[in-house]
């Protein structure tokens, strides 16, 4: 473990003092004319592009992710907020005429914002998926008050800082560090009147019960998990497959909501494209995320290292191991010394000939493990995947339009991808695709990078005038 610096736990006195302060600031953020707001938010974008490197090497430290990873995450920052406002933009902030009911009688519509936002963000995407929330949050005029995971609290100063820096008043974006009783005392905080929130599934349902649960329901923006599988047809090109599984089953260690963790692969490839994803798997380099030639560091904590060893027991003991499935020790990775002892270094794993029902296929792990099963008919794959409660991402590598068609119609997922090898199901980028988990993976049927998400902090107001 490296110390990296110390940020100070709020209590709930704290927590009390920045949701008043942003309900203090409400009106006026409200009453600042829509251009204004997103000058401010571009000049937040530009400190954060002036400042990437500094705050991509903080996530290198902080996630352990790799240097193309950190980096990609910042770009992904300033983009959100570049394409969120290029739609607040486009759409005239969502203000528009409606018909006229007579000669006297005039009608507009307008999307107005509900107050104070509460965001909670994970550990995985510590800068950009609290970038995607705060901004869109305060695009459309509601102030914030935001706490990040405690995994990952160090890049939040430079967010802070950010905001300030481009001008928000005193009180429109609050900052909050701590654990899960911090989000709690948040939460349960009568002054907040909306929740963003991107983390795991069992906590994003417990918010949106309670959110519901009020003299009125107030919303609850959230992204949720994924089990999110991988369909390798007959026609697939297989080294298309191979790359874009082994990228999203590995990037970022599997710590992605958007990880692929499942394959369905057609039986008569099934040994094929196993040795295709093995050869990748194995010459991916796992160490220090500080180099270059690494392509995925230590998982988050001793938590994620537990479910992994619990994983591959299971495998082991009830199907197969076919790469991976252990711990870098301080003899395999000698540039890491003892560090090797002190993260958790997990080996790019695949198992195979678990059964559809076995816990490793249903559960969302959050590690580099991705579980590989044969089918026989395609629309029993696709369907074995919809029994997940989860529907976030899904790829499918197939040349032949009637399977394709059938996939369209069936899957249940937000996300999908077809034949890229960049990622089957991850690397979703702002205004390119769309962030839509549906089922247990969101609570709104709208995704973030997506040309719905802003509107989505705001309520409607329609405004008939006589004459
Ligand atoms: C997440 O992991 O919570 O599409 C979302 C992707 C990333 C996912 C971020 N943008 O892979």
């Amino acid at each position: 473990r490296i110390a990296i610096g110390s940020l100070v736990a709020a209590d709930a006195a704290a927590v009390d003092r920045a949701v008043q302060a942003a309900r203090a600031a409400r009106a006026d953020w409200r009453g600042t004319p829509w251009p204004q707001r997103i000058a401010m938010l571009c000049r937040a974008a530009d400190a954060i592009r002036r400042d990437r490197f500094e705050i991509a090497m903080g996530l290198v430290y902080e996630v352990g992710k790799s240097r193309l990873e950190a980096m990609g995450e910042v770009e992904e920052s300033i983009d959100l907020i570049d394409y969120y406002c290029e739609q607040a933009e486009q759409a005239q902030h969502w203000q528009r005429p409606l018909r006229p009911g007579s000669a006297t009688e005039t009608g507009s519509d307008r999307l107005v914002p509900y107050g104070v936002f509460a965001v909670i963000s994970p550990f995985n995407f510590p800068l950009a998926l609290a970038v995607g929330m705060t901004s869109s949050a305060l695009l459309a005029g509601n102030t914030v008050v935001w706490k990040p995971s405690p995994g990952a609290a160090f890049s939040a100063p430079a967010l802070a800082r950010a905001y300030r820096e481009a001008g928000l008043p005193d009180g429109v974006f609050n900052f909050v560090a701590g654990d899960r009783d911090v989000g709690q005392a948040l939460i349960e905080h009568p002054g907040v009147d909306g929740v963003a929130f991107t983390g795991s599934h069992e906590v994003g349902m417990a918010i949106a019960r309670r959110m519901l649960a009020g003299a009125f329901a107030r919303p609850v923006l959230a992204e949720l998990g994924g089990k999110n599988a991988a369909f390798v047809t007959a026609s697939a090109d297989l080294d298309a497959a191979a790359s874009g599984v082994a990228r999203a089953a590995f990037g970022l260690s599997g710590q992605k909501c958007s990880s692929c963790s499942k394959v369905y692969v057609a039986r008569a490839l099934e040994r094929e494209f196993l040795e295709r994803l093995a050869a990748i798997a194995e010459r991916l380099v796992v160490g220090d995320p500080t180099q270059a030639r690494t392509f995925t560091g230590p998982v988050i904590d001793a938590a994620a290292a537990a479910r992994f060893e619990q994983a591959v027991a299971q495998a082991r003991a009830d199907g197969r191991v076919v790469a991976g499935g252990r711990r870098l020790a301080a003899a395999d990775a000698p540039e890491l010394g003892e560090r090797a002892e002190n993260g958790a270094y997990l080996r790019p794993t695949i198992v195979a000939g678990l059964p559809p029902e076995h816990p490793v296929n249903r559960r969302e792990l959050f590690v580099p493990l991705v579980s590989v099963q044969p089918y026989d008919a395609l629309a029993d794959a696709i369907d074995d995947s919809n029994r997940s409660a989860l529907g976030l991402t899904s790829g499918i590598y197939c040349r032949d339009e009637r399977e394709l068609a059938l996939y369209y119609d069936r899957i249940e997922a937000g996300v999908l991808y077809v034949n890229r090898a960049s990622g089957a199901t991850t690397g979703a980028w702002p205004g390119y695709q769309t962030f839509c988990g549906w089922k247990g993976s969101g609570t709104t049927g709208k995704g973030g990078l997506g040309p719905y998400y802003v509107t989505q902090f705001m309520r409607e107001q329609s405004r008939t005038v006589a004459r």
